[in-house]
């Protein structure tokens, strides 16, 4: 199948990218570079060394693997996005080209403003060009669990049915973000659910919990393939965080009470995922919804997980409440349905079973490129900067 992969550079797409390859797919990959900017600004790097992705698609060649096409542009380009469209003609398209920090979304209104423009005018681009150019091709477009929040009832997956003054409605599962970057998300969803309705597009929608993990069949092939691995406290996500921290002796930084309850999966099934909605499309006309995570956790018990797992290696971990850098509930009920992609074949690599030992062991053999700096929280929901600038 022809896929154009948007995004291609992240932490995720150039995973999915060589996976996808080596099934034997033709693979276009897209990027802006925004996300090494972005770095920049925040004085944030991957713990992992990346090569840039000219040298990664090369060394892809070089292992004997099947060419991934790289077009390097910003998909909130016009002409650029057409240009992109009438070469690839995609039969399915994944798209992971947004900004998704919540943290810098909630720095100041300017962040609010390039994350809320990027994500919801980039995905606007896409779905005109589907429309123009390939309608028959299947949006596979990575959502997230934090579209919902954490509202006191069951979430389901993508739609609930209503009873209301005696009538009955299937309706959009109702949205409960907690940052301008989720937000984004939600906005994006209604646009897609829109052209679905109104031009018979087809998309899955995929609404993916917090991701862990940097090994996948493909990047053990060559160091030069790895994936980033975000640590600092504006990218870094909690599991991923937690593991450097324990790798350095740090506290691992439970935010609050640590009752937050969240869905993670392992990053190899993110790829199995995306491959599944790939290869199950949706229905022309459809919009569909997947909740994309396999296990749910709150920070607390997660930071639990991590100290058990350091302690087997020998390592003395720590952990540390921390006063919560961000306005959300600390205590509350959450129950996510999460079973669509399991009917669809997925076999989830459970945290539970396979430890994080791999990753421990990774992060620690980088140990030496942690900026301590970046390990407490600095930014606020409520005041927004980082209380002091880095280099
Ligand atoms: P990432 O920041 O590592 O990768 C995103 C890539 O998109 C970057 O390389 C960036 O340069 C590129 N990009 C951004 N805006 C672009 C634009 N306008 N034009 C072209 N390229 C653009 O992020 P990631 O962790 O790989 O996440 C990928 C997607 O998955 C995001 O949409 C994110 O919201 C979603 N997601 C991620 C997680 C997670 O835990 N990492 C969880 C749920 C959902
Ligand atoms: N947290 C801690 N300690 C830390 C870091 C975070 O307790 O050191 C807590 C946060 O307060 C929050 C939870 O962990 O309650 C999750 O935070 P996170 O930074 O791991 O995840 P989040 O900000 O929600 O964003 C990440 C990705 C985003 C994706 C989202 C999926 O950056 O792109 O959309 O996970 S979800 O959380 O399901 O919405």
């Amino acid at each position: 199948m022809r896929i154009l992969i948007l995004g291609g550079d992240g932490y995720l797409g150039w995973p999915t990218a060589m996976h996808l390859a080596n099934k034997g797919h033709d693979v276009s990959v897209v990027d802006s570079f925004h996300r090494r900017l972005w770095d920049d600004e925040i004085g944030s790097q991957s713990l992992t060394p990346i090569k840039s992705l000219r040298e990664r698609v090369r060394r892809w060649d070089e292992v004997g693997k099947k060419p991934i096409e790289m077009m390097v542009g910003d998909i909130c380009d016009w002409d650029f996005l057409e240009s992109v469209f009438k070469k690839t003609d995609p039969e399915a398209i994944v798209h992971y080209g947004e900004h998704r920090a919540a943290p810098f979304s909630m720095l100041s209104r300017r962040h609010a403003v390039v994350t809320q423009v990027n994500n919801v005018v980039g995905t606007l681009n896409v779905i005109y060009a589907m429309k123009e150019f390939a309608p028959e091709s299947h949006l596979v477009k990575l959502g997230t669990m934090g579209e919902y929040g954490t509202p006191n009832i069951d979430i389901e997956e993508g739609y609930i049915e209503i009873s209301h003054h005696g009538r009955k409605d299937i309706m959009q599962f109702p949205k409960k973000p907690g940052s301008f970057y989720h937000l984004s998300k939600v906005h994006d969803s209604h646009n897609i659910e829109f052209v679905c309705r109104i031009w018979g597009l087809r998309a899955t929608d995929l609404n993916q919990g917090v991701v862990y993990g940097v090994h996948t069949e493909e990047t053990e092939l060559h160091p030069d393939l790895a994936t980033r691995l975000d640590y600092d406290d504006v990218w870094g996500t909690v599991l991923n965080r937690y593991c450097v921290q324990a790798a350095i002796d740090h506290p691992l930084t439970v935010y609050g009470k640590g009752g937050q309850t969240r869905g993670f999966l392992d990053i190899r099934d993110t790829l199995a995922c995306v491959e599944l909605a790939i290869l199950n499309p949706a229905a022309t006309g459809e919009f569909r919804v997947f909740n994309q995570f396999t296990e749910q956790f709150t920070v607390l018990e997660l930071a639990e997980m991590v100290a058990d797992g350091a302690r087997k290696m020998g390592w003395e971990p720590m952990i540390e409440n921390v006063s919560n850098p961000r306005i959300e509930l600390e205590e509350h009920y959450y129950n996510a349905k999460h079973t669509k992609l399991l009917d669809l074949g997925l076999q989830p690599h459970l945290l539970s079973e396979t430890l994080i030992d791999g990753l421990l062991d990774t992060v620690r053999s980088h140990s030496d490129r942690v900026d301590t700096d970046l390990l407490y929280p600095s930014h606020s929901w409520s005041e927004g900067q980082l209380e002091k600038p880095r280099s």
